[in-house]
């Protein structure tokens, strides 16, 4: 679609840069946002290409992008949602797994996403009731249902996240009921995954919009089914994510979920 097209022209210029600086990340200016938060030149210059495309097919969007914050659009009803780099201290560190994400709101619902691994060339699409595709190719969620044969991918919190003992708990109940936990550092190919079948669920406490509006399109147009980690539709406001095949919704919510863990630890 016309769409698709304008966002991932949009990816695919600013991961150009994204690869040269990856070759070069000795040269990358970087700095500090807060704790364990890392901005090099290559985000904001991603960052910078990402909007300037987008701005220039669509002028009256408005943007909501990490590293520059907000644009308000005279179109008040389509907003993109960008985060030119997801996974940043992968690719400080030169490890191959990070991402550029988009998302277009429409009318304050999410309609549109594409995700771009630069360095594998997987491009991730989907837009409302069109499904979802991976490098042209339809994508479907996994039709595992049974948590023991399951893969489940999660994000472990950084400095200045106040409750670590959440995840822990978290870790401690679905490693001991599912094949096994993946923890990769990129929050958007964590739902490209679970969209692609690849996982068969993912969750994550907080997380800001960027890192996520995109890959809740994909999870959807897929077959899967995401809320937040209360069960709600919180996802965009801070209340965590978990995204599933739909099948296993359920019994992984149950694991996860913190009330659950408040109330089975007895403790706050
Ligand atoms: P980023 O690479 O764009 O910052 C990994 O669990 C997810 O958390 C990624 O989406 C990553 O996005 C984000 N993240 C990692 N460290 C963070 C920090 N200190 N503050 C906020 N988000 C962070
Ligand atoms: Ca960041
Ligand atoms: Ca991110
Ligand atoms: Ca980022």
């Amino acid at each position: 679609s016309p769409l698709l097209n304008v966002m991932t022209a949009a990816a695919l210029k600013a991961a150009k840069g994204l690869i040269r600086d990856f070759g070069e990340l000795e040269q990358l200016q970087v700095s500090k946002k807060g704790p364990a938060d890392y901005v090099s030149r290559a985000d904001r210059r991603a960052e910078e290409i990402v909007a300037g495309e987008l701005q220039r097919a669509r002028p009256a969007y408005g943007l909501l992008m990490e590293e520059a914050g907000t644009v308000v659009g005279s179109d008040t009803s389509n907003r993109w949602i960008i985060d030119p780099l997801d996974g940043t201290t992968n690719f400080l560190h030169g490890i191959p797994h990070f991402s550029i994400s988009i998302a277009l709101e429409r009318d304050s619902e999410l309609y549109a996403g594409v995700i771009y691994n630069p360095v594998s060339d997987e491009m991730y699409v989907a837009e409302r009731g069109t499904g979802a595709f991976l490098n042209g190719r339809r994508i479907r969620v996994s039709a595992r249902r049974k948590l023991q044969e399951s893969l489940f991918a999660t994000g472990i919190p950084f400095m200045g996240i106040p409750d670590h003992q959440l995840l822990l708990r978290q870790l401690e109940r679905v490693m001991a009921t599912t094949s096994g936990v993946r923890r990769y550092g990129s929050a958007a190919l964590d739902l490209a995954y679970v969209a692609a079948g690849r996982y068969d669920g993912y969750w994550e406490n907080g997380l800001n919009p960027w890192d996520i509006a995109a890959g809740i399109v994909l999870v959807r147009e897929a077959g899967g089914f995401v809320t937040d980690l209360a069960g709600g539709r919180g996802m965009l406001k801070g209340a965590g994510i978990l995204a599933t095949n739909t099948g296993l919704h359920e019994d992984l919510l149950a694991l996860v979920r913190p009330s659950a863990i408040t109330a089975a630890t007895g403790s706050s």
